[in-house]
């Protein structure tokens, strides 16, 4: 039985939703941020970096949400959520998994919390502004792949199309916003119809109207 740490909306939505999605058994366990759970030394015991999500499966321990989507699709290949190997879909599912969580998560995170890039209150707004632009920028790529292919890696969804919604959700507050691209707008309306994606969200007590 697989565990997943979690937090409310977190960087845990898409795990909890594909875990829905290949209706298997599993506990949430609750890492409440707002109460410096993360810091915790049995937390931090088993996974160092004190974030979520981790997910426990047996006596392995993964940390990290893209590779926790890898790990997992590929483990239940009957929900044919990962593209086959070697296949053209499986490079570009890879590619835009790995793109999302180093760049624009990571941009996300610098609009964020500026205070982790710079001391001064004049250079976090500078990092503001910054992050701001490149978010802006690195959705339309989004955008323009939303264009080219119905979903992020072709024609059916996959994995790396939960972790797009989640970051799309998270983008409400942000300066730009994924809902503001008619593409990424429709894409997330279509993640969030799935009665996998409604449970994940209704489980972690989240609304989204589009
Ligand atoms: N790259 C990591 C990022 C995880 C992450 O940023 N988690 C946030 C919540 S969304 C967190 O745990 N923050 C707590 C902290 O930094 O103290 C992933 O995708 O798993």
């Amino acid at each position: 039985m697989y565990k997943l740490y979690w937090d409310r909306g977190g960087a845990n939505m898409a795990i909890h939703a594909l875990l829905e999605e290949l209706e298997c058994t599993y506990s949430l366990i609750e890492i409440d941020l707002s109460q410096g759970m993360q810091h915790q030394p049995d937390y931090l015991a088993i996974n160092p970096n004190g974030r979520v999500p981790t997910l426990l499966d047996g006596q392995t321990v993964i940390y990290e949400s893209a590779a926790i989507l890898l790990y997992l699709a590929d483990k239940h290949p009957q929900t044919a959520l990962a593209p086959s190997h070697h296949s053209h879909e499986r490079a570009v599912y890879c590619q835009w998994l790995v793109w999302m969580t180093n760049t624009l998560q990571e941009t996300a995170n610098a609009w964020a919390h500026p205070e982790i890039w710079a001391e001064t209150p004049a250079a976090q707004q500078d990092v503001k502004n910054t992050a701001a632009r490149r978010m802006g920028k690195q959705w339309d790529l989004l955008e323009a792949q939303l264009a080219r292919t119905s979903w992020l890696a072709g024609d059916r969804i996959t994995a790396a199309d939960l972790h797009l919604f989640m970051i799309s959700y998270w983008s409400r507050r942000y300066p730009e916003r994924a809902e503001d691209r008619p593409r990424l707008k429709q894409h997330a309306t279509r993640v969030l119809q799935r009665p996998a994606v409604q449970r994940m969200m209704e489980q972690e007590g989240l609304s989204w109207t589009l």
